[in-house]
C-alpha cells in the first residue's frame, strides 16, 4: 500500500486526520526574508552590516544586483511549499543612476520593481525600515539618538516606510506586516537608562503620527536583549516594546534569538494571543547567542509551530522567517530555513486535540507517553504527500547544487 495511505490511517487511530491537517497547512503564509540572499547587505548604502548583528562566512555566488538576488529568490521559492510572502527591507530599494533619495524620503516607486515581481507569484509583500548599516546611525542609536537631526531622519524613515507598506498593500490586495526593529544600545552600563526610551518613545509616537489603514498595515514592534558591541544595553528590550505594542494598539513581534538563552518564545506566545488581537514572530535560531542560523527541524521550532496551532492561532499569528548564513549555500540555507518551519507547522497539526484533555484530566503520564509516540509516527511520510500535492521536488539539494554551478559560481 501507497505509505501516505497507511500513514494516513496509523494517525487516524491517533485521533488525527491528515487531510485536515495537509489542508490547513498550505493556506499558512510563510513571510520569506529577502535578506538571507546577501548577507543583510542591500542595495541602498556603503556601509558595512551594523547594529550588532553579523553575517559570517563567505560562501560563493552571493546576490550583488536586485536581478540576481530576484533570480535567487525565484529559484528558492520553486523549491518551498505553501503559501509565502516576500519580506523586504527598505534597504533593497531599486534606486536609479541619479536618483538622489535616501533612506529618509524613499518612495513606493523604488519598490515599484518588487512589487511587480511579487505580484507576478501571486506573493504578497511585508516590509522593515532599515536602522542600521547607515551614516545616520550615530554612535548606534538611531531613533533614540540625543542628536535632534539623527532622530528627525530616522523619524521620517519610519514615516516614508508606512507610506510605502500601505502602496504594497495596496497594490497586491494582501495586508503588509511593517516590523520596527532598532539597534540602538550601549555596550557597556549605561549611566542614564530612561532617556535613550523615553526619547526612542517619542520618535515612535511621531512616525505612528502618519495616518494608515490599519487593515491593511499591521505595524509590528521587535524588541531585543542584546546585541554584538551592544551587550549592556538595549533601548528595545522586551518590556519596552511589548509596553509600548500595548499602549497604542500596535503589535509585538518576538524573535526567538532575542531573549537570555535559556527563555523560550514557546512559552510567550499563549500570553501575548491573550492580550493581542495579532502576534508577530521572527523564526530563527540562535546558537549560543542571537547567530541567526539556519532554521531546522528543532524542538523550539516544534514546540512555538504547537503553540500557535493548538491555541487556534493559525490566522492570528504573523510568522516570518529572520536567518542569515554566509557558509553554506545561500539558497539552500533558505530553503532547509522555510522547509523546517512548514514540517513544524505540520507536526503541530498532526497533534491529537485529546492532549488537551488529557491535561485538563490530570492524565500527565499519558500526555508524556502519547507526546513521544508521535515523535515516531510517519511524519515523513505526510510530510512527503504535502510536498507531492504541492508540486514541490522533495530534493532540493541536487537542484541548488545544480543552480551553483551554473549560476552562483559563474558570478
Ligand atoms: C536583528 C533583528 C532584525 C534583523 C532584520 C534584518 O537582531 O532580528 O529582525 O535580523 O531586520
Ligand atoms: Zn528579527
Amino acid at each position: 500500500m501507497y505509505r501516505y495511505e497507511q500513514a494516513k490511517e496509523i494517525y487516524a487511530k491517533l485521533g488525527v486526520d491528515t487531510e485536515k491537517a495537509l489542508n490547513a497547512l498550505k493556506n499558512v503564509p510563510i513571510s520569506i526574508h529577502c535578506w538571507q540572499g546577501d548577507d543583510v547587505v542591500g542595495f541602498d548604502s556603503r556601509e558595512s552590516l551594523s547594529g550588532g548583528i553579523q553575517t559570517t562566512g563567505n560562501y560563493p555566488g552571493k546576490a550583488c544586483t536586485p536581478e540576481q538576488l530576484m533570480a535567487d529568490i525565484d529559484k528558492a521559492i520553486s523549491l518551498i511549499p505553501g503559501k509565502k510572502k516576500l519580506n523586504l527591507h527598505a534597504s533593497y530599494a531599486i534606486i536609479e543612476e541619479g536618483d538622489n533619495a535616501g533612506r529618509n524620503n524613499i518612495e513606493p516607486k523604488h519598490f515599484k520593481k518588487w512589487l511587480d515581481f511579487a505580484k507576478e507569484r501571486g506573493m504578497g509583500l511585508d516590509f522593515n525600515p532599515t536602522f542600521f548599516a547607515h551614516p545616520m546611525v550615530k554612535d548606534n542609536l538611531t531613533l533614540s539618538s540625543p542628536d535632534d537631526d539623527v532622530r528627525k531622519y530616522w523619524i521620517e524613515h519610519g514615516q516614508a516606510c508606512i507610506k510605502i507598506a500601505e502602496y504594497f498593500a495596496n497594490e497586491t490586495g494582501i495586508p503588509c506586516v511593517m516590523n520596527i526593529w532598532i539597534p540602538d544600545g550601549y555596550k557597556d552600563i549605561p549611566a542614564d537608562r530612561l532617556a535613550p526610551r523615553a526619547r526612542f518613545k517619542d520618535s515612535l509616537d511621531k512616525i505612528l503620527s502618519v495616518p494608515y489603514d490599519k487593515s491593511k498595515v499591521y505595524i509590528t514592534l521587535e524588541s531585543k536583549v542584546f546585541g554584538i558591541g551592544l551587550e549592556s544595553y538595549t533601548v528595545g528590550s522586551a518590556e519596552f516594546c511589548l509596553s509600548y505594542s500595548d499602549y497604542k494598539g500596535i503589535t509585538p513581534l518576538m524573535d526567538n534569538g532575542h531573549y537570555h538563552p535559556t527563555e523560550v518564545v514557546s512559552d510567550k506566545i499563549s500570553s501575548l494571543l491573550l492580550f493581542n488581537e495579532k502576534v508577530a514572530l521572527h523564526v530563527t535560531r540562535a546558537v549560543r547567542w542571537d547567530s541567526d542560523h539556519v532554521v531546522i527541524f528543532d524542538d523550539e521550532t516544534k514546540e512555538i509551530a504547537k503553540e500557535i496551532v493548538r491555541n487556534n492561532a493559525l490566522d492570528r499569528v504573523f510568522i516570518a522567517t529572520d536567518y542569515f548564513d554566509a557558509s553554506i549555500n545561500r539558497i539552500s540555507a533558505w530553503i532547509t530555513g522555510v522547509r523546517s518551519v512548514e514540517k513544524a507547522l505540520l507536526f503541530a497539526l498532526l497533534q491529537p486535540e485529546s492532549l488537551k484533555e488529557l491535561q485538563n484530566e490530570n492524565r500527565l503520564t499519558e500526555v508524556m507517553v502519547l507526546s513521544e509516540e508521535l515523535k515516531t509516527a510517519p511524519f515523513g511520510d505526510v510530510w512527503t504527500e504535502y510536498l507531492k500535492r504541492e508540486n514541490i521536488n522533495p530534493d532540493y539539494l541536487t537542484e541548488v547544487m545544480a543552480y551553483e554551478k551554473e549560476v552562483l559560481l559563474k558570478r
